[in-house]
């Protein structure tokens, strides 16, 4: 299914800090826009290597840096682009549907938590730019 829209926004996270540290909660409904149905994390990416380069035709995710820091670069649909730097637990960004993106510059601390609202779906994925392009047509 296509839906033809791309959305993309930072999203703050309240932290429960005390003498002890800092401890973040993430609800569904709440910090989280949709129903969870998969989180997954990366981490021990090698240095120079950069991932995503694709876009998701409907899939909702949040990432967040829950460790260390990653570049994320996307373009949207109507061409719109741009560059977010994820450096810190309390902050995620919320991608809906056609946006393409790139991961690059983790940090060798790095561990990206990602949520989404659907299972792993191939078929979901659109892997190539040009594909991408076509799409916006
Ligand atoms: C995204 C960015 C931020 C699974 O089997 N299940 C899963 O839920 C996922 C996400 C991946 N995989 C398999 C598929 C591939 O064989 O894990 C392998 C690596 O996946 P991929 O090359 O898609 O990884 P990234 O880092 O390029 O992209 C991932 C997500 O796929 C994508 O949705 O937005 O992280």
């Amino acid at each position: 299914m296509t839906i033809n829209k791309s959305i993309i926004r930072q999203i703050r996270f309240n932290s429960h800090g005390d003498d002890r540290g800092e401890l973040v909660a993430l609800e569904i409904a709440k910090e989280i826009p949709f129903d969870v149905k998969r989180v997954y994390y990366i981490f021990h990416t090698a240095k120079g290597v950069s991932r995503g380069f694709h876009v998701h035709r409907s899939l909702k995710q949040v990432l967040v840096a829950v460790s260390g820091s990653v570049r994320v670069h996307y373009e949207c649909i109507n061409g719109q682009r741009g560059e977010v730097i994820l450096s810190s637990p309390t902050c995620g960004l919320y991608i809906e549907g056609l946006v393409w993106r790139e991961l690059h510059d983790f940090s060798s601390d790095a561990v990206l938590l990602v949520i989404a609202d659907k299972i792993y779906d191939e078929g979901d994925y659109i892997r190539s730019y040009d594909n991408f392009i076509l799409e916006k047509k």
